[in-house]
């Protein structure tokens, strides 16, 4: 684990990266002995920090590891809103848990969890986030916009573009997103969101933006049921992606359409959204609540939902999962077997 301490010598070596810094300097600074600075380099030797130790001069960092930590993200952020403070774990169960947990107690908006991996990373509806150790992102954003809480599903939206956005910069690989939320390149999910919210019949009181995009897993470690429809951006480059590197661009993608939603309102969050899904025309197969509907996709409504064109009319999905189906003709028209959840439109 990093310490408080740890992160205290690390600001003070990054301060000057070309000199050293002698252990007495650091130990007059930090108000401790000498040895136990030494104590705490060892340490973060063994946690993968690079530092040139000198009897004479000091200590030096040469080389820090892709971590994600607050001292080694911090110094780099270039946003305003996200990242004032960030909530950082070596391993936690779930990000947006935890976020959930610190915005009850009052977080502000922009404060991040960042875990370097997940004991019980979580998918929408109780499903599983497979979060392996050191080699993804798995991330929650505690947002307060002031809007009523109709408007959360543009804030998925809204973080849906935003991570296709820092994917394409990032790799130059056009992504698309497949309703409501998920990530693809090539058909399979690079990255998906759980936003969870908190509210009052007419207000946000908090929405929790949970990311989880993976960047170096690779395709043999999923397992099995997730190898079929999950990727990741190394598998897809052939390269290894910094983590740090791809955190900083996801943030500043998702601090610049948090600004234009805030000004600018729903529309041009919803014209991205429509760009990246291309979902009009398509066939598809929808699951909503136990309720399985077949149909053309028409359109996304203003509030986010799906508008379908089945044998029994036009329909609107609120929540669900689709599948995209190549032809209708591949696809039996099926009765819903429920009601309420998909209403006429
Ligand atoms: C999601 O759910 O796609 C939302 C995932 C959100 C994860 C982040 S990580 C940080 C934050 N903290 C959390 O606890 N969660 C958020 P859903 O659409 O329900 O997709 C879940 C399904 O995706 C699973 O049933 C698997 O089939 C598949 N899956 C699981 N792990 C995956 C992975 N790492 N990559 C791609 N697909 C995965």
């Amino acid at each position: 684990m990093i310490t408080i301490m740890d992160e205290e010598i690390l600001q003070l070596l990054r301060e000057n990266p070309s000199a050293f810094f002698s252990g007495e300097q650091i130990a007059k600074q930090l108000k401790v002995t000498r040895t136990s600075i030494w104590k705490r380099v060892r340490h973060l030797r063994a946690a993968g920090y690079e530092i040139e130790a000198s009897t004479r001069s000091g200590y030096r960092l040469i080389r820090s590891p892709d971590r994600l930590s607050s001292s080694e993200v911090k110094p780099l952020l270039g946003t305003h809103r996200l990242g004032r403070k960030i909530h950082y774990f070596q391993t936690i169960d779930s990000t947006n848990s935890k976020a959930y947990e610190l915005a009850l107690g009052g977080a502000e908006e922009g404060e991040l969890v960042i875990a370097e991996s997940q004991e019980k990373g979580r998918g929408r509806l109780g499903r599983h986030w497979f979060s392996p150790p050191f080699l993804n992102l798995y991330l929650s954003v505690i947002l307060r916009p002031k809007i009523p809480p109709q408007g959360a599903s543009l804030i998925t939206l809204m973080a849906a573009v935003a991570t296709a956005d820092a994917v394409q910069k990032f790799t130059g690989l056009v992504p698309l997103i497949k309703w409501p939320n998920d990530i693809l390149l090539r058909g399979r999910k690079v990255a998906g969101l759980l936003n969870e919210i908190h509210s009052e019949v007419d207000r946000i009181h908090f929405v929790i933006l949970g990311m989880g995009v993976n960047l170096n897993v690779d395709g043999k470690m999923f397992p099995k049921d997730v190898r079929r429809v999950a990727t990741s951006l190394k598998k897809e480059t052939g390269q290894r992606i910094s983590r740090k590197a791809f955190l900083l661009v996801l943030l500043q993608e998702l601090e610049r359409w948090y600004a234009v939603f805030l000004k600018e309102g729903s529309s041009p969050v919803l014209k991205a959204w429509r760009d990246r899904a291309q979902i009009k025309g398509r066939p598809v197969k929808v699951h909503s609540f136990g309720e399985t509907w077949i149909g053309i996709a028409v359109d996304l409504d203003s509030d986010g939902a799906l508008i379908l064109e089945t044998a029994w009319g036009k329909k609107r999905v609120v929540a669900g999962d689709i599948e995209y189906k190549n032809k209708m003709s591949n696809v039996k028209p099926q009765s819903p077997n429920g009601k309420n959840t998909i209403s006429n439109s």
